[in-house]
């Protein structure tokens, strides 16, 4: 009896197991969004392009991903595109951990200055086990993080003199990204910083309304800054931001467990590629993004070790105030992975 039960029941189980992998697509969105702040200008713009264009490709349109650059499914605000991954009103998101800090706390580790001096340091922090720390806190807010991308070394730019000692900031007026720790930054270098979006950014610059910004040479460059008066340039190396390829929880759960590995999977190799992508020109050996500004008539200047160290000096008050706040093990514990980076 019991042998005739089970065979009986096989084509019911496997119609239901069918089905319900129907059933389970059926319920996909005609279109899935995706959001960032850059178009393709920019590597964060082209890993974002390229992730999308994979997931479209290798589910065969089931999961059909437009993009929206601009930030423009949140207003142009950038620093809302959590919030709106978390809701579900954004199904896909590539965006600067600093635009995630003001919700999520931990990231902040990554915009404590002179913490991350170099490459080494940056993949030992996103591939070790702060970067999985951190995913995992992410996750706990409704949002699904697939890869780590690099947005950069953030350089500093202005329109009226060389930078080179931690005074020549005193007084000048800095756009900087719409994150609380930036005013700590750049307040305790004397300086006068004004939250704003990467677009607003732009024209502010132009105009005076702002003397300079900060941001990896790859958006300097990208966004010809030298056409909107920044004539000096810095290379301090005081933070370099990762990227988050993330999804919405609300889509993730709605997709069957073989496209969300489709999706996982190209989050990765996008974010490869991206990493990639934001280090031509700016790797050790290869500076040929320098040139290229130092070409259009920007003044480079390269900081010595002794000269990054004063900054690091002056800023130490912002780590010591953030780290708390971030959490001492969890800064202790990337302080730890980047000094192994060091040694190897
Ligand atoms: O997210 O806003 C910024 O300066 C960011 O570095 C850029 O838009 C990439």
């Amino acid at each position: 009896m019991k042998k005739n039960l089970l065979t009986s029941l096989l084509p019911l189980v496997l119609g239901l197991a069918a089905g319900g992998a129907a059933f389970a697509q059926a319920a996909y969105k005609p279109e899935y969004r995706l959001s960032t702040n850059v178009n393709n200008a920019f590597p964060l713009g082209r890993g974002a392009e390229a992730w999308a264009r994979l997931v479209k490709e290798r589910t065969q349109g089931r999961i059909n991903v437009k993009w929206y650059p601009g930030s423009s499914l949140v207003g142009g605000e950038t620093t809302r595109e959590f919030t709106a991954l978390r809701q579900g009103t954004i199904d896909f998101n590539v965006s600067s951990v600093i635009n995630w800090s003001p919700h999520v706390k931990e990231l902040n580790l990554f915009l404590l200055p002179f913490l991350v001096p170099d490459e080494a340091a940056f993949d030992a922090l996103i591939r070790g086990e702060v970067g999985k720390e951190l995913f995992a806190i992410v996750e706990k807010r409704g949002v699904v993080p697939l890869a780590w991308g690099e947005n950069g070394a953030r350089e500093i730019s202005n329109s009226k003199h060389e930078i080179r000692r931690p005074e020549d900031l005193k007084g000048l007026k800095f756009r900087v990204v719409g994150s609380p720790i930036f005013n700590d930054i750049y307040s305790a270098l004397g300086a006068n910083p004004t939250q704003m979006t990467f677009a607003d950014a732009q024209p502010a610059l132009q105009s005076g309304a702002v003397d300079g910004q900060e941001n990896p040479i790859s958006l300097f460059v990208g966004a010809k800054m030298w056409t909107l008066n920044q004539k000096y340039l810095t290379k301090w190396n005081y933070v370099n931001d990762p990227l988050v390829f993330a999804v919405s929880a609300k889509a993730w759960e709605s997709w069957t467990p073989a496209d969300r590995e489709i999706v996982r999977q190209a989050a990765i190799e996008a974010a490869g590629a991206e990493i990639a992508d934001t280090r031509k020109g700016v790797s050790p050996g290869d500076d040929a993004l320098i040139r290229q500004a130092e070409a259009a008539g920007t003044k480079v200047t390269v900081l010595t070790p002794a000269e990054q160290h004063a900054f690091a000096v002056a800023t130490r008050p912002v780590v010591d105030k953030w780290a708390a706040s971030i959490g001492s093990a969890l800064v202790k514990k990337a302080e730890a992975e980047v000094a192994a980076s060091r040694r190897k």
